[in-house]
């Protein structure tokens, strides 16, 4: 691995309500930018975050997870906080030691109180933060609905970076708002594709 100069690192933490996706979405990261060579799942125990027995069993994250992916120059270490409230702890030693958050949340129009309780805390500690309104493939996934449930409840009220094509079955993948760019899932490829070069970076 190379060596990153602490200007080329970043810390986050991912925190949400219980089985939302966070370890799922780590796992997907790990596995795109080549540190996995297979997707691992946690329903099946195979997750590479969720590896202590009684997570595995139990098929949720109960410590906090760490790992990191390498991207644009960047080393990223990301900390995957369980979602179940019986494990705060984990989640306020994540926040102290990231200096942003994923927050995920499920695509449904019902705020979930774990992503109420997430946004409190990040709102306390002063801490940036991105959505990812994740498991858009489910049936009856509906982004806006989760986008609308969040602004009415949440401060401050998150916006759209990006928005979806597609839904459910049909979801395949997304349009970055940014500079207009579509990226989408190519069938049995690890990486995604992307149309013509964004205008602007938009990353880190
Ligand atoms: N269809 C679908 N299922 C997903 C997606 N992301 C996660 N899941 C499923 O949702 C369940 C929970 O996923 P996890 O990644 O364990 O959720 P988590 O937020 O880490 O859960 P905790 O650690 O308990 O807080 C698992 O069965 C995953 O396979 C998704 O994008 N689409
Ligand atoms: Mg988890």
């Amino acid at each position: 691995m190379p060596k990153y100069a602490p200007e080329q690192i970043r810390n986050v933490v991912m925190v949400g309500h219980s089985h939302e996706g966070k370890t799922t979405l780590a796992e997907a990261m790990l596995f795109v930018t080549g540190a996995l060579s297979r997707m691992g799942s946690t329903e099946q125990g195979t997750a590479a975050l969720d590896f202590e027995p009684e997570e595995q069993k139990r098929t949720i994250s109960i410590n906090l997870g760490l790992a990191h992916v390498e991207h644009s120059g960047f080393k990223v270490n990301i900390l995957d906080a369980p979602g179940f409230f019986d494990f705060a702890g984990q989640v306020m030693s994540g926040l102290r030691a990231a200096e942003g958050a994923l927050v995920v949340v499920a695509a449904n129009p019902q705020l979930a109180v774990g992503t109420e309780v997430a946004w409190e805390q990040l709102n306390r500690a002063r801490q940036p933060r991105l959505v990812v309104i994740n498991k858009l493939d489910k049936e009856h996934a509906d982004f806006f609905g989760a986008l609308d449930a969040m602004r009415a409840t949440l401060s401050p009220k998150p916006v759209a970076l990006h928005i979806p094509i597609g839904a459910e079955a049909q979801f395949k993948g997304v349009v970055d708002l940014n500079c207009s760019r579509s990226t989408w899932r190519r069938a049995r490829s690890r990486t995604p594709r992307s149309s013509a070069a964004c205008a602007k970076a938009s990353w880190p």
